[in-house]
């Protein structure tokens, strides 16, 4: 089995879907290996997206995944898991998310666009290790 990060983002745990999210990814065919709920501190947030350092959204966005629990996760598939997440997903922009996407179908705006997943294989390995490094 090949495994990525997965996470659903604190309105996601606030509007109450995470339920509604996992469901989707379950009957994909997608198995979920670990899950935890937390709320992340500063430094963990600015350690996950510091690829977005010094973008203008830097801080919006660390102050919403910081501000009540996320559900981190490690999912389980086939192959290419990551690839697999991040169509399900949706576009980043839920306005833009295509119909029958996680975005698409549950969010509208930007900031608040319910989840997040590794972006490449390289980064589930990173964000793995970051979110879950006893494991
Ligand atoms: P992704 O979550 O689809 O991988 P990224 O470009 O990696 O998208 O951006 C990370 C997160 O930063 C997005 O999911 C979203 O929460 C937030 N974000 C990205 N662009 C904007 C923006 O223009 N305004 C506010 N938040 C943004
Ligand atoms: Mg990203």
């Amino acid at each position: 089995m090949d495994s990525t990060f997965f996470m659903c983002k604190p309105d996601a745990v606030e509007r109450g879907l995470v339920g509604e999210i996992l469901s989707r990814l379950e009957r994909r065919g997608l198995k979920l290996v670990r899950a935890e709920l937390r709320q992340l501190d500063e430094a963990t947030a600015k350690a996950h997206y510091a690829e977005h350092d010094g973008k203008p959204f830097f801080g919006e966005l660390v102050s919403f995944i910081t501000r009540s629990n996320v559900l981190v996760c490690e999912v389980a598939g086939p192959k290419d898991t990551w690839a697999v997440v991040r169509t399900a997903m949706g576009a980043t922009d839920p306005a833009k998310a295509a119909p029958g996407t996680i975005r698409g179908d549950l969010a509208i705006e930007i900031g608040e666009n319910l989840v997040h997943g590794s972006d490449s294989a390289e980064a589930a390995a990173r964000e793995l290790g970051l979110f879950f490094p006893e494991h």
